[in-house]
């Protein structure tokens, strides 16, 4: 197939890139770099040392048989999106390429109209293009778990069936996200979802929960495919933070209580669910929403499983609960449904005392590029 990736110079998109350049895919990476400029404006770096995107593709190019091109542009400009699809004519168009972080978009008024407007114009921009120069292609969307907030009753895949005045009907499940961020992904839920009943596209939305990990069997493969991995507290993910966090002696920053759940996958398993996605299009008109996650856990108990592992190994590591600078229930009923890419053949890579170590292994390695000063929170939602 012919896919094109947009945001593939990012943590999930590099790693897919890959994963489906191996599987003998035609990849396009179309991405502006921006999440290299946020490096740069908070002061921060990958925990890991990475390669230019230039010198990726490059290393690829000499060292593999995989076809993988790139496209730097913004999608925010539809001239970038009308150019990317009509030369390359792709069957299917992952979309990653939108401002990922939740303390990043709750910097300031600056920082969450910049937000939204990059993701909601971004994919207004790839709807329109594909309505005029690929309409069969089918667009694979990352969407997060974060959509639906945290109800009192059990989350369903994108539909919950409502009886109501003696009539029934299957409804888009109510939205109730947590930060400026989640709010872009659910107007774009929105406007991905009227697109395909108004001009019959096909469309996937992912709702993806946290990601953990870095590693690939194609990112191992090659110093220069390595991934990035952010500890940082603007955009480092919780569990990846942990790890950081213990192999320098900092306590591990559980944000109040502790048990605020969510849905967490490892990133070998964000790339399968992609491929799977990408075997098994949506059909034309049908807007699809899988909920991308393997296993929930709370951050207390994420943090309890880092601590033991990294005291087995040595390291001298403690919790502290921090006064949680997001609005958030921090102890709720949290039970979401996640069977439909089990049901494509996802097999899931559960979190294992082995995955921690080699995590916290992988950390120490690099344990001279942490700064502790971007560690603790500074961003507060009030
Ligand atoms: P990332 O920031 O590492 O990667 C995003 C990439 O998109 C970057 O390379 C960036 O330069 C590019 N980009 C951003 N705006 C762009 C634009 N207007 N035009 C072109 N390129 C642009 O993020 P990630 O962690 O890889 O996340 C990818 C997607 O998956 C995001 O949409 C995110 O919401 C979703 N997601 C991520 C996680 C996670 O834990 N990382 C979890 C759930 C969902
Ligand atoms: N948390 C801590 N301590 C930390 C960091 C986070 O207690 O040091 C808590 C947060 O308060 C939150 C939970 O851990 O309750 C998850 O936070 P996170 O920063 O790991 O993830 P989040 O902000 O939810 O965002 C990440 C990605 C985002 C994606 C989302 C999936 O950055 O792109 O959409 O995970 S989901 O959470 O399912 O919406």
């Amino acid at each position: 197939m012919k896919i094109m990736i947009a945001g593939g110079d990012g943590f999930c998109g590099w790693p897919t890139s890959l994963h489906l350049a191996a599987r003998g895919h035609e990849i396009l990476i179309v991405d502006n770099l921006v999440r290299r400029t946020y490096d740069d404006e908070l002061n921060t770096q990958s925990l890991t040392p990475i390669a230019s995107l230039e010198e990726r593709v490059r290393s690829v190019r000499e060292t593999t048989s995989w076809s993988i091109n790139t496209l730097i542009g913004d999608l925010q400009d539809y001239d970038v999106v009308e150019g990317a699809l009509r030369s390359f004519q792709p069957d299917a168009i992952v979309h990653y390429a939108e401002q990922r972080s939740a303390p990043y978009s709750m910097m300031d008024r600056e920082h969450a109209v910049y937000t939204q407007v990059n993701n909601v114009v971004g994919t207004l921009n790839l709807l329109y293009g594909i309505k005029a120069i690929c309409p069969d292609a089918h667009l694979i969307k990352l969407g997060t778990m974060g959509e639906y907030g945290t109800p009192n009753i059990d989350i369903e895949e994108g539909y919950l069936r409502v009886e109501h005045n003696g009539r029934t009907d299957v409804l888009p499940y109510p939205k109730q996200p947590f930060s400026m961020y989640h709010l872009s992904k659910v107007h774009d839920s929105h406007n991905i979802m009227f697109a395909c009943k108004a001009w019959g596209l096909r469309a996937t939305d992912l709702n993806q929960g946290v990601v953990y990990g870095y590693q690939t069997d194609e990112t191992r493969q090659n110093p220069l495919f390595v991934n990035r991995l952010d500890y940082d507290h603007v955009f480092g993910t919780v569990l990846n933070r942990f790890c950081a966090q213990a192999v320098i002696g900092h306590d591990l920053t559980v944000y109040g209580e502790g048990g605020q759940t969510r849905g967490f996958l490892e990133i070998r398993d964000t790339v399968r669910c992609i491929e799977l996605a990408a075997l098994h299009p949506a059909d034309q008109g049908e807007f699809r929403v899988f909920n991308q996650f393997t296993e929930q856990f709370s951050v207390l108990e994420l943090a309890k499983r880092v601590e033991a592992v990294a005291q087995s190994l040595g390291f001298n590591t403690k919790i502290a609960h921090l006064e949680n600078p997001r609005v958030e229930k921090q102890s709720h009923y949290y039970h979401a449904k996640h069977t439909k890419l089990i049901d494509l053949g996802l097999e899931p890579h559960l979190l294992s005392d082995t995955m921690i170590t080699e995590m916290l292994q992988e950390a120490y390695r690099y344990q001279d590029r942490i700064r502790a000063s971007a560690l603790l929170p500074t961003i507060t939602w009030r």
